[in-house]
């Protein structure tokens, strides 16, 4: 009799550690991430975020950028991006978010507006992304390039602007789209051509005393954005 008591409250006792051991088997990992926009007068379009491993990137500093990159950074749009991650086991999640929550909702995040998203990334999955084309600039973005996901608790990075390398910057309204150059809704968004002085991606010098853009309103320093990503505990 004793012994078959013991046998139950040893079956009792890993049943107990079967439940509690559950949460932690969970194949995947739930992050908050806040983007807050740092410039003066710089607005982002819908923010592309992306969990991945080391065998995925969106773009390499000094090398040509993609045509799924030049899309975002020349038209806004990071459609071509998501489609290139279509079946790649080494992308995780990703999502497409703005301030007023999604980009059918509002497609722009001004100067001072913070984003806040969700994203999830399998458990083998330490990376994160992030993009947005900078308005009004011809091919500038802002982007985190595969930085590391917290194991716990919450990590801040400051996101950089890059220049793609795939536009000239003229500064021309007529070649820039978005109302943010001088009211000018139909500026031209991606073009295939490859005119920009280097064609490879580089940090965006900001905005010079050309074309129609004042420096005194739309130049920057480095950093762009503020991000914070947070391990989310279910
Ligand atoms: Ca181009
Ligand atoms: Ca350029
Ligand atoms: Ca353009």
């Amino acid at each position: 009799l004793n012994s078959i008591k013991k046998l139950s409250l040893i079956a009792g006792i890993l049943a107990i550690v079967g439940i509690a051991t559950q949460p932690a088997a969970a194949s995947t990992r739930n992050f908050e991430v806040t983007v807050t926009n740092v410039t003066n007068n710089v607005t982002f379009t819908p923010l592309l975020g992306v969990t991945h491993t080391r065998a995925v990137s969106l773009f390499e500093v000094g090398e040509p950028a993609s045509e799924a990159l030049e899309d975002l950074a020349e038209g806004g749009s990071p459609a071509a991006l998501i489609e290139s991650f279509e079946g790649l086991s080494a992308v995780s999640d990703s999502t497409v978010a703005t301030a007023a929550g999604t980009p059918e909702d509002g497609p722009f995040t001004a100067a001072g507006q913070s984003v806040t998203f969700n994203i999830e990334a399998d458990r083998w999955v330490r990376f994160f992304s992030l993009a947005a084309m900078l308005l009004p600039t011809n091919d500038s973005f802002m982007a985190l390039d595969s930085v590391r996901l917290p194991r716990f608790g919450t990590v801040r990075y400051v996101a950089t602007g890059y220049d793609a390398g795939t536009e000239l910057n003229d500064q021309l309204c007529a070649n820039i789209p978005g109302p943010q150059c001088d009211g000018t809704p139909d500026g031209e968004g991606t073009n295939a051509d490859r005119n920009d002085r280097g064609n490879f991606v580089h940090i965006s010098s900001g905005i010079h005393d050309t074309g129609d853009l004042s420096p005194v309103a739309y130049d920057w320093r480095n950093p762009v954005a503020i991000v914070t990503i947070t391990r989310l505990r279910y």
